[in-house]
């Protein structure tokens, strides 16, 4: 047998083991989410001096897409990081940033600032809330 045959055989094994990987044994839970198309928008705001997410429990359904406006209302910069989902992104004083991603998992996660704000940048935490 050439190499050529070989190596041709070697790449349908490895296809054919990858398809049947995806349908038979991959856990239901690392499979990957299509965005629904729905979209859930929410206004967000740090309140001032108060190192608070208003709200700082945001809920979405699998699958959403998920555009979050934040105002950030200090003089300062603050951050807005969920780290399970791959975002970090500067909130800039007195502005509204945007940020956008699709509810890939479901469960509880944590977001807090990013940016060392002051006093309270230890307790600005809340929850993003995925469910199905
Ligand atoms: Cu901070």
């Amino acid at each position: 047998m050439n190499k050529f045959v070989t190596m041709t055989l070697f790449a349908v094994f490895l296809v054919v083991s990858g398809i049947v990987y995806q349908n038979f044994y991959r856990p239901a839970s690392i499979a990957p989410v299509k965005a629904s198309g729905n979209i859930k928008e929410v206004k967000v705001r740090v309140l001032e001096n108060k190192w608070k997410w208003s709200p700082d429990i945001i809920e979405a359904k699998i699958g959403d897409t998920v555009i979050l406006k934040i105002f950030n209302e200090d003089p300062f910069d603050h951050g807005f990081a969920l780290e399970q989902f791959g975002i970090n992104k500067r909130l800039f004083p007195k502005r509204e940033t945007t940020i956008e991603f699709v509810a890939s998992k479901i469960g509880a996660f944590s977001f807090y600032c990013s940016v060392p704000c002051g006093e309270g940048h230890y307790v600005q935490t809340g929850t993003f809330i995925v469910t199905e």
